[in-house]
């Protein structure tokens, strides 16, 4: 039942410290492969193996010199419950460099055993149809979860819930794939429904729709995967680098009164109601003979963040007149001076969320008033500024939640790519369905998308595909 991956390790049985490197408390060894059992038993000497599943404390010894290596915790697991499919054995030693350095240094010479490369034994289990890919991706961002939204979203992809519903896709699709298929070859014959075709056509008609849901949907799983990007801009001098000081709580970036202070883009990852945001402080918006190349770049940069933003706080100053005068404040609309002239990055199927800020209301009380959803703050004397922040975390938190509240299935660039792909042809089965009734035509489109489908679930493998998925785990997973 071995799914045939290629780029498995050479060795059948691999081993390595699964736990972090250095001093700590508890470090765990991980053996896998038709050696795992024989090699514990071989640390353990005389004493049997403990019952699987059981952790049992017991002596560890080098099986050379007979020096005791540590007292630790053993556990076994047989193949194929195991998380590798293989036989498999964990040592819970104490976290220590020598006795980790001894334990590794015993197996390393015990015969057929090598070291294991990074994501070996997920990619054993992946081999042994223990987890289906989007489930490896999910363990993978599990892995690398730094906040509570992307632990949430990364243990129900590990748990299979994206798998589940694109392999009931998948399932639909076969099916409606068959349906078609008897009615392509056996159409003359009477015990061919009739209601074959319809049916195939209704099938996909159904799965198109819950996949345009999906893909509407997509930007909020990568954004909690991510991390939302809350672009600060407006023009010089308007108090962007001091709100991202009190964002961090720090003075991460340079403050002056001095226009152009900030010239490249400085990105600081924050937490905001346990959804990763990554702050993003931009050079000031302005143009002519003072800005020098330097500069200007700077200002490139700044415009092309701000259109590719999730969140884009633009920024004015109650005491620059100038700045009031930008065209947000006044109608309310998009257009604005941070995004004049820069072109939109074509990726970017939604514009960026608007907050419209107005700062520095300390120095100067507004002598007009500000249109609806405009907030005035002032960075100087933390006014508003709690204000601001639920603003913003509202915004965020609608962000990263699909329209339906379901976990999204989309949390990577790479699923975005194929599902789109696989609506695409869907829709197009379904031109040729009602258009001219070319049957031929649609199961085409339907073994394309069921392709497409392959690509995400793993049931189509590409080396290089796979490479990519495996190249974010570390050593010992
Ligand atoms: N009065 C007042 N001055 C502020 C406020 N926020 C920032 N400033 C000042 O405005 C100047 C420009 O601030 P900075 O954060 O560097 O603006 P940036 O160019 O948009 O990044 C500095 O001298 C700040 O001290 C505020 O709320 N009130
Ligand atoms: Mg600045």
């Amino acid at each position: 039942m071995g799914r045939g991956i290629s780029g498995l390790s050479g060795a059948s049985t691999v081993y390595a410290l699964s736990s972090a490197p250095g001093k700590a408390g508890v470090a765990v060894v991980r053996i896998s492969g038709p050696e795992a059992l024989a090699a514990a038993g071989q640390l353990l000497g005389k004493r049997a193996l403990p019952i699987p599943r059981q952790a049992t404390v017991a002596r560890l010894s080098d099986p050379l010199t007979d020096d005791l290596l540590d007292q630790a915790l053993v556990l076994t697991f047989p193949g194929p419950r195991s998380f590798t499919g293989e036989d498999v054995v964990e040592l819970h030693l104490h976290g220590s460099r020598a006795v980790v350095a001894g334990v590794l240094d015993a197996l390393g010479r015990l015969q057929g055993l090598a070291p294991a490369p990074p994501g070996e034994f997920t990619k054993r289990a992946f081999a042994h149809g223990k987890l289906g890919l989007t489930q490896v991706e999910g363990l993978a961002d599990l892995i690398s979860a730094e906040t509570t939204s992307q632990r949430q979203q990364a243990l129900r992809h590990l748990e299979g819930d994206a798998q589940k519903l694109l392999l009931g896709w998948r399932q639909e699709l076969l099916h409606a794939l068959a349906l078609l298929e008897a009615y392509i070859d056996f159409s003359e014959d009477e015990n061919i429904e009739e209601d074959a075709f319809s049916s195939a056509s209704e099938k996909v008609g159904h799965m198109v729709e819950e996949m345009r849901r999906h893909v509407a949907d997509s930007r909020a799983g990568q954004r909690v995967r991510d991390g939302v990007r809350i672009v600060l801009s407006g023009l010089p001098n308007v108090g962007k680098s001091s709100l991202l000081n009190y964002f961090c709580r720090q003075e991460r970036a340079i403050v002056t009164d001095i226009p152009g202070t900030t010239r490249d883009l400085l990105t600081v990852d924050l937490e905001l109601r346990g959804f990763p945001v990554i702050f993003v402080d931009t050079a000031g918006i302005r143009f002519g003979d003072q800005v020098d190349r330097v500069e200007q770049e700077g200002v490139r940069r700044a415009q092309e963040a701000a259109a590719n933003a999730d969140v884009r706080i633009c920024l004015q100053d109650a005491t620059n007149p100038e700045s009031l005068c930008c065209s947000t404040l006044k109608q309310g609309g998009v257009p604005c001076a941070c995004l004049h002239g820069s072109a939109i990055n074509a990726d970017q199927s939604t514009p960026p969320h608007l907050l419209r800020v107005v700062n520095k209301c300390d120095a100067k009380p507004l002598s007009m008033e500000l249109s609806e959803g405009v907030l005035s703050v002032s960075c100087l004397e933390r006014k508003n500024l709690d204000q601001l922040t639920t603003v913003l975390g509202d915004t965020v938190e609608t962000l990263c939640h699909t329209a339906s509240g379901e976990v999204p299935t989309v949390v990577r660039h790479r699923h975005q790519q194929h599902l789109t792909a696989a609506l695409e042809a869907l829709e197009q089965a379904l031109v040729s369905s009602a258009l001219s009734a070319d049957c031929v035509l649609m199961a085409e489109e339907m073994r394309y998308a069921l392709s497409e489908l392959g690509h995400l679930t793993g049931h189509v493998k590409l080396d290089e595909m796979l490479d990519i998925v495996f190249s974010e785990f570390c050593i010992g997973k």
